[in-house]
């Protein structure tokens, strides 16, 4: 799968595309993730790409021409989504990620200063995307996010310890606690039912965490995930907040009810 990325700090890719899993991705050709300086677009001697912006006011906006021309002579098809990074996107997540990851290429467009000139949401990019309500000083942060997380769904990209399809976005919980060696750290012990050898109790114990983390941390995910009878199980066993055959979905007051009830399980 092939990234184009439109960028005024070409140099900010570096690190970022030689270590780690994405590293090893590309070495082995499973990814092939292009950078692109907006500024071998510019025309003129200053290789102009801002301008002040129409109608006054502070900063510079980026201005079309380029961004179109660099776009343009990157992209392979109609079909290639272009995704502009902007304060203004909507927020970026597993569905859109999954979605890109099964396209042959995606051109990610990286905001800058005080904005970019709006035909370039309205006219070039097929989607306007943020990572997350905090402000960042550009978008190329924001596009390794979204590389990143697109990448792990290409297959082959992520080895079978990381599985995709068991993460826990994908299930639509937080992840269980994990504990490794020493078994006492500083005066705070590994739960018991960790060494009881008993897996079905194990199994039972780490999606009942999981279950009272996202609650705790994360109601919003509970509301959206599809009924598990694993879950119903697991919360009838601990506090009877919901009973065994009370479905989960489509009932958002009443998960919300029991989340301000629950302290601990
Ligand atoms: C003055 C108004 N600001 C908008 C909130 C201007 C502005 C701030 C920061 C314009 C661009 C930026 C740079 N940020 C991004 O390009 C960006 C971003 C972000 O700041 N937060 C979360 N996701 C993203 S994606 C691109």
């Amino acid at each position: 799968m092939r990234f184009d990325i439109i960028t005024i700090f070409p140099e900010m890719f570096g690190g970022f595309l030689g270590a780690g899993i994405l590293g090893k991705a590309v070495a082995k050709g499973l990814l092939d993730i292009r950078i692109h300086d907006l500024r071998d677009q510019a025309e003129g001697r200053h290789r102009q790409v801002d301008d002040r912006p129409f109608g006054g006011g502070e900063g510079m906006v980026l201005m079309p021409g380029p961004v179109f021309q660099a776009v343009e002579a990157v992209r392979e098809s109609a079909e290639t989504p272009v995704i502009l990074l902007s304060p203004q996107g909507r927020l970026f997540n597993s569905e859109m990620a999954r979605d890109w990851a099964g396209r042959r290429q995606v051109v990610l467009i990286c905001g800058r200063y005080e904005g970019v000139d709006e035909r370039v949401g309205l006219r070039l990019a097929s989607a306007e995307v943020s990572i997350g309500d905090y402000v960042l000083t550009g978008g190329e942060p924001a596009a390794m996010v979204v590389v990143d997380a697109v990448a792990r769904f290409v297959p082959g990209v992520v080895g079978k310890a990381a599985s995709v399809a068991h993460d826990s976005f994908a299930e639509g919980l937080l992840d269980c606690p994990h504990y490794t060696r020493p078994r006492v750290f500083r005066g705070e012990v590994v739960p018991d039912v960790l060494f009881s050898g008993d897996h079905a109790r194990i199994e039972r114990w780490r999606r009942r965490q999981a279950l009272a983390k996202t609650l705790d941390r994360r109601p919003d995910l509970v509301g959206r995930r599809p009924p598990a009878a694993a879950d119903r199980c697991a919360a009838a066993t601990s506090r009877r907040l919901w009973r065994p055959s009370s479905p989960v979905i489509g009932r958002p007051a009443r998960i919300e009810a029991a989340c301000r009830r629950m302290t601990s399980w």
